[in-house]
């Protein structure tokens, strides 16, 4: 089949052009999902459910405490009252540097699964099952996906807070080691005033290197509204071919993200 027609060159360089802002901003709210990578689950939550789930969040205390002291006792002793779950800033070395995960962050298990690392730093953990609204979000989402869904991360964001990187979540890969290769990773997203914006970026490694891009060589990243009570799912080799961040709001907002530890 001849392809190389006058309008099919014109198509492609269209397709090859550098976004706009502009456009870039329209194409938010209608590009929502890559097939077989990510998906956006609605109605799989109940209103109560999020209900609860919001009010949980809401009575979470906080390490408000100066940056430095929070790195001095985020894995061991810690100084602070951890006879509940507490929102701290997930602090640990890459590349000999310390870094800090963006927003604020409760780590969640089973009992019997294993413990989740930060580059090898194992963080204060609680137990998933004695947090009923969130052990049943994590039985609806596993009996969705069959899969035991045993981690699971709140992630906390707050313009309100002025500490740097409180209010965002840099781009990365859940490529963690110990994690059920290829198992989804769902997020149940809160953000009851207005959506944040999540951006996916084509970033390809390992096998995923020989793929195509799926978003069709149209642009590099997406930029993904997700409702407020709404899932959304990374599937298959989302984790390879894309890193994902969360970009900072005006409004605060949290998210749930369970995953399958080996
Ligand atoms: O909050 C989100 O939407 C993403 C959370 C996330 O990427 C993570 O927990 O690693």
């Amino acid at each position: 089949m001849k392809r190389d027609t006058e309008h099919d060159v014109e198509k492609d360089r269209d397709h090859k052009r550098v976004k706009t802002q502009k456009e870039r901003k329209a194409e938010v709210k209608t590009i929502s999902l890559i097939p077989n990578i990510l998906e956006n689950v609605s109605g799989l939550v109940t209103g109560k459910l999020c209900d609860a789930l919001l009010r949980f969040v809401e009575s979470l205390p906080r390490d408000t405490r100066p940056c430095p002291i929070k790195m001095n006792d985020f894995v061991k002793s810690p100084s602070i009252d951890t006879s509940q779950p507490i929102l701290m800033r997930v602090i640990f070395k890459m590349f000999n540097r310390t870094a800090m995960r963006g927003g604020y962050t409760i780590t969640l298990k089973n009992k019997s699964s294993n413990a989740y690392k930060y580059a090898g730093v194992v963080p204060l953990t609680w137990d998933i099952d004695t947090i009923p609204c969130v052990d049943t979000l994590r039985k609806l989402l596993s009996a969705h996906y069959d899969v035991e869904f045993n981690l699971c991360l709140i992630n906390v964001m707050d313009p309100s807070v002025k500490e740097k990187g409180a209010n965002v979540l840099g781009a990365h890969r859940d490529a963690e080691k110990g994690l059920e290769n290829g198992a989804p990773i769902a997020c149940f997203v809160l953000c009851p005033t207005a959506p944040r914006i999540i951006r996916l970026h084509w970033s390809p490694v390992g096998e995923a290197k020989n793929r195509e891009n799926p978003l069709s060589g149209l642009s590099k990243s997406i930029d993904i509204a997700v409702p407020h009570g709404t899932v959304y799912t990374m599937l298959n080799w989302c984790q390879q071919g894309f890193k994902h961040q969360v970009l900072a709001g005006k409004e605060w907002r949290a998210s749930f993200t369970f995953r399958v530890m080996k």
